[in-house]
C-alpha cells in the first residue's frame, strides 16, 4: 500500500425507512471500522424522528461512534416534503417526492459534498430502492455501489419482471397462476410468492413506477452489496453474477465488540428483559409487525383474541399507528385487563435484546427481512403473517425453503 494513501470517503444514502436505515447504519460502522471515511445522509424527515425518539436533540447519530475513532460524518437532506408533513397516512404521496423530488435535493448535497470533501469523495453506496443513483454517480464520476437490503431472490424476481411479463406472470390481464420456473437461479416459485407488488392489479402506481425505474438504474451500477447471506441464497446469488457483480454482505448487525451506542430507532424503545427474566427458557412468544406495515383493526382483534385463547405468554410490539396514525384506540375492550398477568404491550422494543433473550420461544412476525435475519440469528422459530411487499417472498424462504417457521 502506498505510504500517503487516502482513505476511501464514500457517500452512504438510504432509503428513508427504518428497515432500510438500520442496515446501512451497521454498513457505514463496519466499513469505518476498515478505515474508510463515511458521510451518512438521512432526511431531514428520518433525523426529526430518530431525534424525538430518542428525547435528545441529538444533531448527529454518530458522535459516539466519532467519539470512539470512526470516521462518520453526518448530513441531512430534504424529501421534498415539509417535515410536519404526515408520511405514514400519505404513503403514495411520500413516495411521489422520493421519486419526482428527492434527486434534486441529493444532486445538490452530493456537489457540495465532492467539492469540500477531505479526502475527496470516491464512491455512492446508495439504496436500490431509489431511481437517480446512476446519474448521480456518472456526474460526479463516483463509483456506484447499490446497495440491496432485501432477500437476494427479491431482487432478481424484480430484476427479470421482463421475464415475467413475457411469460404472462405479471402485468397480463389475466396474469398466469402456474409455479415459475424460468427465473435464472430460482427453482421455482407460486405466485402467490411474490412480493405484493407483482401480485396487485393496478401496476401503475407509484410504487410500481419506482421499481421500474430503479431495476433499470440498478444496472448501470458498478456492483450490488445484497444483505443476504452468501450460503442461503448461493444459487440466486450466482445466476445474477453471470448479469452484474452482487456480493452477499449478510447478516449486518452491530458489531458486539465495538458498542458504539448509535440512535436508530424511530420509535422510543421499551425495555422488556426484567419481565422476560421472570419467564421459563423459551415460553414466551414474541409479537411484532415491524416499523412501518399497517395492520387492519380487524386482523388486531383477532391476534388479540387468538393470544387470549392460547394461554401463552406474550411480549406484543403495538405501534401506536399500527391500524393508522390517526386510530390509536384498537384493542377490544378488557383485552389488557384479562391478559396482564402473562402479556406485556410495549408501543416499541429493542428488538435484538427481546428476540435473544432466553425466554423467547417463538416470534409471530410479518417477515420483515431484517426480522427474519435476526430471528434466524438467534435460533427463534418463526410464525409468518406477512403484510406486504417482500414479506410474502420472505415467508416463502423461511417456510417452503429454509424450513424455520410455519404458515
Ligand atoms: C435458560 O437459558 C439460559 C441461557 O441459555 C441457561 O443458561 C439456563 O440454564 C436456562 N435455564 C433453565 C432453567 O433451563
Ligand atoms: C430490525 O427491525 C426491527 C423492526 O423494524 C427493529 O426493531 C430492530 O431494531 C432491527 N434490528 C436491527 C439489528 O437493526
Ligand atoms: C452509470 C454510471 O454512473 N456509471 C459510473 C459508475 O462508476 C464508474 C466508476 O466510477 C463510472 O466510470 C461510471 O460512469
Amino acid at each position: 500500500m502506498a505510504k500517503n494513501q487516502q482513505k476511501v470517503h464514500a457517500i452512504m444514502i438510504p432509503y428513508p425507512f427504518q428497515g432500510h436505515v438500520i442496515p446501512f447504519v451497521h454498513l457505514a460502522i463496519k466499513l469505518a471500522s476498515r478505515d474508510f471515511t463515511i458521510t451518512f445522509v438521512n432526511t431531514h424527515s428520518i433525523h426529526q424522528q430518530i431525534s424525538k425518539a430518542q428525547s435528545t436533540d441529538a444533531g448527529d447519530i454518530f458522535a459516539g461512534a466519532r467519539e470512539s475513532g470512526l470516521d462518520i460524518r453526518y448530513a441531512t437532506v430534504s424529501d421534498g416534503l415539509p417535515l410536519e408533513f404526515d408520511r405514514s397516512l400519505n404513503h403514495d404521496q411520500h413516495q411521489e417526492s422520493l421519486l419526482q423530488v428527492s434527486s434534486a435535493h441529493v444532486d445538490e448535497l452530493v456537489g457540495k459534498l465532492v467539492c469540500s470533501g477531505n479526502p475527496p469523495v470516491s464512491c455512492l453506496i446508495a439504496d436500490t430502492f431509489f431511481v437517480w443513483p446512476s446519474s448521480i454517480a456518472s456526474k460526479y464520476n463516483l463509483v456506484n455501489v447499490s446497495f440491496w437490503t432485501e432477500p437476494a431472490l427479491v431482487f432478481t424476481l424484480y430484476y427479470h419482471l421482463d421475464l415475467l411479463r413475457q411469460n404472462g406472470h405479471f402485468a397480463s390481464s389475466d396474469n398466469r397462476v402456474d409455479t415459475i420456473g424460468y427465473i435464472p437461479g430460482v427453482q421455482a416459485i407460486e405466485p402467490r410468492d411474490l412480493m405484493s407488488y407483482l401480485q396487485a392489479s393496478d401496476i401503475t402506481t407509484v410504487v410500481h413506477r419506482i421499481i421500474y425505474k430503479a431495476f433499470e438504474d440498478v444496472k448501470r451500477a458498478d456492483f450490488v452489496i445484497c444483505n443476504t447471506v452468501q450460503e442461503l441464497e448461493h444459487e440466486t446469488l450466482s445466476a445474477l453474477n453471470q448479469k452484474q457483480p452482487i456480493y452477499a454482505i449478510g447478516p449486518i448487525f452491530p458489531n458486539e465488540f465495538k458498542r458504539t451506542k448509535i440512535a436508530t430507532s424511530l420509535w422510543s424503545e421499551s425495555d422488556c428483559s426484567q419481565w422476560l427474566n421472570s419467564k421459563a427458557n423459551g415460553s414466551v412468544l414474541y409479537v411484532s409487525f415491524g416499523s412501518y406495515a399497517h395492520v387492519s383493526k380487524h386482523d388486531i382483534v383477532e391476534i388479540a383474541h387468538g393470544l387470549s385463547v392460547s394461554e401463552v405468554d406474550f411480549v406484543w410490539v403495538l405501534r401506536p399507528d399500527i391500524v393508522s396514525s390517526d386510530d390509536t384506540d384498537i384493542l377490544p375492550d378488557g383485552f389488557e385487563d384479562s391478559v396482564k398477568e402473562r402479556g406485556l404491550i410495549v408501543a416499541w422494543c429493542h428488538q435484538i435484546g427481546v428476540i435473544s433473550h432466553p425466554a423467547i420461544g417463538g416470534f409471530l412476525t410479518h417477515c420483515g427481512w431484517n426480522s427474519t435475519m435476526e430471528s434466524m440469528w438467534c435460533g427463534v422459530p418463526l410464525i409468518c403473517f406477512p403484510l406486504l411487499t417482500d414479506q410474502f417472498t420472505n415467508r416463502k424462504l423461511v417456510v417452503d425453503d429454509w424450513k424455520l417457521g410455519n404458515l
